[in-house]
């Protein structure tokens, strides 16, 4: 009986033993493999937990344009930390020196996953929409000067995820000169790595600016059209096949998708539901957002494109073909600004079309040009905007040289021979023949209306005055909430 007693209690402690080793063993063959490509930050409830979280469910792929950063003294392998350390990494004092250099928070850009799922922001109605199978194929060129490694791939991984393969051609990278050594060869070995054969790189020899640059990668196009992106951007669910439908029905269409916001401080994926972006110009050549007013909206169903005036510049096609009939860009234009105002004059006055595209949604980091301007913006700019209403704006440039005199002075080389060869419209044509042109001319009356609640409304554009904290006046979206839009008259007492 003791006997039988004794085996059983060395049995039972073997197996405890043979038990436990089991599950430590598991446990560190977990911890070595198991989470290799993953970050783990499910524990984590901060600001950043919504972004961190959301992949936990697929396999995140990551990249760093550094893998090991210097935290306190310490190396730290960002790919294998967990949610403390990178907390802490995203407070430390070199986070914030270079979100400040960089003008975005590219540490955390490092932290997210390339491949990272954004909300669907098209209205609804755009899922019910259905498409030929016969569309005609893309190329897309992305210009890049010194971006941040992986808000660069982040751009391209998402055009390689939600982009139908028998409709993109190729995506073609022009690396403008960049001097960030971070966007040389390791970069090229991501490239190779996370994508595909499919994405070309150019490497320009010395700064052209990014309206050339993105004629080079035009040189490059094999697709019947080509899109133009820039390289901050990450595209959304379906958003090419809205936009090649466009050009399908009509090549002298260009089509633009809308732009959502990525937040540059911690890159969300910003959209407000119903609104519609409109773009416009003053006569100081300000480009400005705004968003298409209820009136205007009138008749027209959610998914409905909308003409446009000008364009901000990125995620809009256009048929190769056609591009080249009219001139493509002009190539005598430097560095960056004025040929999203050109274009589209262009496309308006010689027979063609620009177009909102409500279901075909980008998001794009707004921040300031990283371009820098070797000749000085103001004097880059005003050189390309003399280009663009010497060729175009016929008498109406005066407006803009009456606010910039010495505008008058400067001397081109060149400009453009084409309005004769395309038979365009004279100018006042075209101010007549684009639709929603109202709000954009400075020489307009302006008309304000002061509501019982406050809100002081400019009429044309249908924004309301705002004051911020820091004492500027702005023009923002009429929010009847908004304390900072309230605004009362009183008669002066002295
Ligand atoms: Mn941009």
């Amino acid at each position: 009986m003791r006997l039988v007693r004794r085996y059983t209690l060395v049995i039972f402690g073997l197996v405890v033993l043979l038990a436990t080793v089991i599950f430590f063993t598991l446990i560190r063959i977990h911890a070595k493999y198991g989470d290799r490509n993953k970050l783990r930050f499910q524990k984590q409830k901060t600001l950043k937990d919504d972004i961190f979280s959301q992949n936990q469910k697929d396999t995140a792929v990551f990249y760093t344009g550094m893998d090991t950063v210097w935290l306190n003294g310490q190396a730290v392998n960002v790919r294998l930390m967990d949610a403390k350390n990178a907390e802490t990494i995203l407070e430390s004092p070199m986070a914030k020196e270079l979100e400040k250099q960089h003008e975005i928070n590219v540490i955390l850009s490092d932290l997210l996953p390339i491949n990272r799922r954004i909300p669907d922001s098209r209205p609804p109605g755009c899922e019910l929409l259905t498409y030929p199978a016969d569309l005609p194929t893309t190329s897309i060129v992305i210009p890049f000067y010194n971006e941040w490694p992986s808000i660069l791939l982040r751009t391209v991984s998402s055009i390689l995820a939600r982009t139908p393969t028998h409709l993109l051609k190729e995506i073609i990278l022009v690396d403008d000169a960049s001097d960030m050594q971070t966007l040389k060869k390791e970069f090229e070995q991501k490239i190779k790595e996370l994508t595909s054969p499919i994405v070309k790189m150019i490497r320009l020899p010395y700064r052209q600016g990014l309206i050339r640059a993105r004629l080079e990668g035009f040189n490059h196009v094999t697709g019947q059209v080509v899109s133009f992106f820039d390289s901050h951007m990450e595209v959304n669910v379906n958003w090419l096949e809205p936009l090649l439908a466009e050009i399908q029905k009509d090549r002298r269409t260009v089509p633009m998708a809308q732009l959502d916001y990525i937040n540059r401080g911690n890159f969300v994926y910003e959209f407000e539901a119903g609104y519609r972006t409109k773009y416009g110009f003053d006569w100081r050549l300000v480009f400005f957002e705004t968003y298409f007013s209820a009136m205007q909206l009138k008749g027209k169903s959610e998914t409905d494109p909308l003409p446009g005036v000008v364009m901000v510049g990125p995620a809009f096609v256009v048929d190769v073909q056609y591009f080249k009939e009219l001139g493509t860009y002009d190539s005598g234009m430097k560095i960056w600004g004025g040929e999203n105002l050109e274009f589209p004059w262009r496309v308006w006055m010689c027979g063609g079309r620009l177009i909102h595209v409500p279901c075909s949604r980008v998001g794009h980091i707004a921040r300031p040009q990283p371009y820098d301007f070797p000749d000085g913006r103001s004097e880059t700019e005003a050189y390309n905007y003399k280009r663009a209403i010497e060729v175009w704006m016929d008498e109406y440039k005066n407006y803009v040289y009456n606010i910039f005199p010495s505008m008058r002075t400067f001397a081109l080389t060149s400009t453009l021979q084409l309005r004769t060869n395309l038979q365009c419209i004279v100018v006042k044509g075209y101010l007549e023949k684009t639709p929603f042109m109202e709000g954009c001319f400075q020489n307009e009356k302006e008309n304000w209306q002061h509501s019982k609640d406050g809100l002081l409304r400019h009429i044309n554009s249908g924004l309301c005055l705002e004051i911020r904290e820091d004492k500027l006046l702005f023009m923002n979206i009429c929010d009847r909430k908004n304390r900072l839009q309230h605004w009362t008259f009183q008669q002066s007492t002295s």
